[in-house]
């Protein structure tokens, strides 16, 4: 048992016999679901139809119970496919298989898996192993990975991927690579996943030595003319581009004078023909006096309605980075004439990465619940983003891929769970956290309740913990170097950039600790729709999960409970390491329900993680203490270690693979 079957594990034998499943035609991605139900079903007759009439159910499908017979239908083949995954998830999970009546439609048309894997084989923040793409060996040598990685993402709902890094080479839209891409993509199709590529905005100067990447510039066009040409001649279903321009040293169309908009129509002119889409990142941000947090709603907001219709600008969920709380980022909704959509981050960068269980279905779900009240209250950003609210736009949901060569695809066995939830949510984002964590543990382990309980319990609190022992009541960006795997709130990069260090983000000094993102300091708030301007504007009405990301708080300033800020800050980091601890212990109970190597792996993972937790807190409180001068409670365990030692840590990069 090495997990390298993630939650695919469906019976092997004893399926149903060929006569008993019922279909016209064999199209190849109808072959797929033919064959799936032939090696694992073992339920009563099936019969899977085409029916036009549910094109309103777009990738959607029905499953009907009909007489001793079941029906699945859909539009098209892809939606008898998913259809299919759901049976068998039915049966897996044991949840009955009599009277049903389901009909789904996914929430979002473009479920869409973000890999930031280089061309060299390495992946930028991936920690599980290196590329699952053999670019060397493509296209004559084949890996089987490949169509277990489709499969697994077909069987959760997840049709698009985009295969590079967004700091991409230029290489990528060479010859020799594109016909590597279309083996990829002719692998993929059968499992309703289409392929997109990160682009690189210099690529015509860099590949052809073009005078320059000006989007204004007649031969450049031109160039990315062709290059769509050449790339729908072997990839006919391509789904687009990806783009990081102008951030963190990216080339893009600034670079001439231009604007994000004039960049992306660039693109999105040349791929309308086929039907292809431009997804323009909003993560820009400079070295410069503005709040960062602030910068990609002052870049874009100016830009609405500019952008043509095959272009949906692509927002990270929070104004920063991916840390373990932000608060939304107020561009959601802000743009209302422009297609938007989420990107989340499932490769924990900045959650522990592959050491540290932290189930994210519950950020997930905080982000896509917010009310942005954008066009009034319940404008929440799954309603911005899925046509809802925008309903003549694309809808479409994106994430950072945490998969690798690894035997087990993700490195820790429970970052498989966010994986899953991500496709999940993409599918139906109306799921719930503990719907989806129920259904993964059931296919992924077992149904065994003595198991279920105490695990689901465990992962729907780790997203929680994380942010106490880590970053609590707002704090973000506290982490080291360029890791980000420990703590290092005493950085302050002198001489290179004050946005990437932690002073900056903490601004603690002798009065108190927090950035203050109000009318005294950045106004961040402004970027908020009423009311929630005012209530983030005001430390009172400030949710104290976010207080510090908001507000410069006094050290003695009283919190709802009564306690001081000083005070709360220590005992939600002590929280956090007792809750580790505590999982720790019900993990160590599951031994007679698990496989041994899944039990003995996850368990030292869990060792690391709780080191880690004690690492965090005593390197926050200490540090934080020479400010606060107050005592660390005294019912809290003690620091283990001294604030100087700690200060050593040195980390390697990658130490922690
Ligand atoms: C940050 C990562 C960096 C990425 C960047 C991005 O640290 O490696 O290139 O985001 O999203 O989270 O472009």
């Amino acid at each position: 048992e090495d997990g390298s079957q993630l939650w695919l594990r469906f019976p092997a034998r004893n399926g149903i016999s060929t006569e008993k499943i019922i279909s016209k035609g064999n199209n190849p991605t109808l072959n797929v679901a033919k064959k799936e139900l032939m090696n694992h079903w073992q339920g009563q007759e099936i019969e899977l139809r085409t029916d036009k009439s549910l094109k309103n159910l777009k990738g959607g499908y029905t499953i009907k119970s009909v007489q001793n017979k079941l029906v699945i239908s859909a539009e098209k083949e892809i939606g008898l496919l998913y259809g299919v995954y759901h049976i068998l998830r039915l049966q897996q999970t044991k949840s009955g298989l009599t009277n049903l009546n389901i009909t789904e439609k996914p929430s979002y048309d473009v479920r869409i898996l973000n890999h930031w894997d280089n061309l060299d084989g390495t992946i930028e923040r991936g920690y599980a192993g290196h590329s699952l793409w053999k670019w060397e060996d493509l296209p004559n040598a084949i890996s089987p990975r490949y169509e277990e990685y489709a499969r697994a993402n077909a069987s959760i709902g997840i049709n698009a991927t985009v295969l590079n890094n967004v700091n991409a080479s230029p290489n990528m839209l060479r010859k020799d690579y594109l016909e590597k891409v279309k083996i990829l993509a002719d692998i993929f199709r059968p499992y309703g996943i289409k392929v997109y590529l990160s682009v690189n905005f210099s690529s015509p100067k860099v590949l052809d030595g073009l005078e320059n990447s000006d989007p204004l510039n007649k031969d450049v066009q031109k160039w990315w003319k062709d290059k769509a040409s050449e790339i729908y001649k072997l990839i006919p279903d391509f789904g687009g581009f990806l783009v990081k321009a102008n951030s963190e040293g990216q080339p893009g169309p600034q670079d001439y004078g231009r604007t994000h908009a004039d960049g992306a129509n660039m693109m999105a002119d040349v791929l309308k023909p086929y039907g292809g889409i431009v997804m323009w990142r909003a993560f820009v941000y400079s070295p410069s006096k503005e709040d960062r947090a602030k910068q990609a709603y002052l870049e874009f907001v100016p830009l609405d309605g500019k952008f043509r219709d095959n272009v949906i600008v692509q927002i990270k969920n929070g104004p920063v980075d991916f840390q373990p709380r932000e608060a939304f980022n107020p561009l959601f909704g802000a743009l209302k004439k422009t297609s938007e959509m989420v990107e989340f981050q499932i490769t924990q960068e900045y959650l522990g990465q592959a050491n540290h269980l932290v189930y994210l279905a519950p950020l997930f779900k905080e982000t896509l619940d917010s009310d942005t009240y954008s066009d009034g209250k319940g404008s929440t950003i799954a309603k911005i983003t899925d046509g809802t609210l925008r309903p003549a736009k694309i809808s479409a949901i994106s994430a950072v891929a945490n998969i690798g060569e690894d035997k087990n695809w993700t490195g820790h066995h429970f970052a498989q769970a966010n994986w899953y939830a991500f496709g999940r949510l993409a599918w139906n984002h109306d799921l719930t956290s503990e719907q989806i964590a129920d259904e993964w543990i059931k296919m992924t382990f077992t149904d065994n309740e003595k198991f279920l309980n105490p695990v689901k319990q465990m992962m729907l609190t780790s997203r929680e913990t994380a942010v106490d022992y880590m970053m609590p009541l707002g704090l973000h960006h506290i982490f080291a170097g360029m890791h980000h795997y420990g703590p290092e709130p005493w950085g302050d990069y002198k001489g290179t950039r004050a946005d990437w260090s932690p002073v900056y983000y903490h601004q603690a000094n002798t009065q108190g600790l927090g950035f203050d993102r109000t009318k005294t300091g950045s106004n961040a708030v402004s970027q908020y729709f009423p009311p929630l301007n005012d209530i983030y504007g005001n430390i009172k009405t400030t949710p104290e999960n976010l207080i510090l990301w908001f507000h410069h708080v006094p050290w003695d300033y009283q919190m709802k409970d009564g306690k001081t800020l000083w005070e709360e800050l220590s005992y939600k980091y002590d929280t956090g390491v007792k809750n580790v601890r505590d999982y720790q212990k019900i993990w160590d109970k599951m031994q007679p329900y698990v496989d041994e190597k899944r039990f003995t792996e996850v368990q030292s993972k869990l060792k690391i993680q709780a080191k880690d937790a004690v690492w965090w807190k005593d390197a926050c409180l200490l540090y934080f203490q020479t400010f606060s001068k107050m005592p660390i409670p005294y019912d809290i365990e003690r620091p283990l270690n001294e604030l100087e030692d700690l200060k050593k840590i040195k980390l390697p990069m990658g130490h922690h693979n």
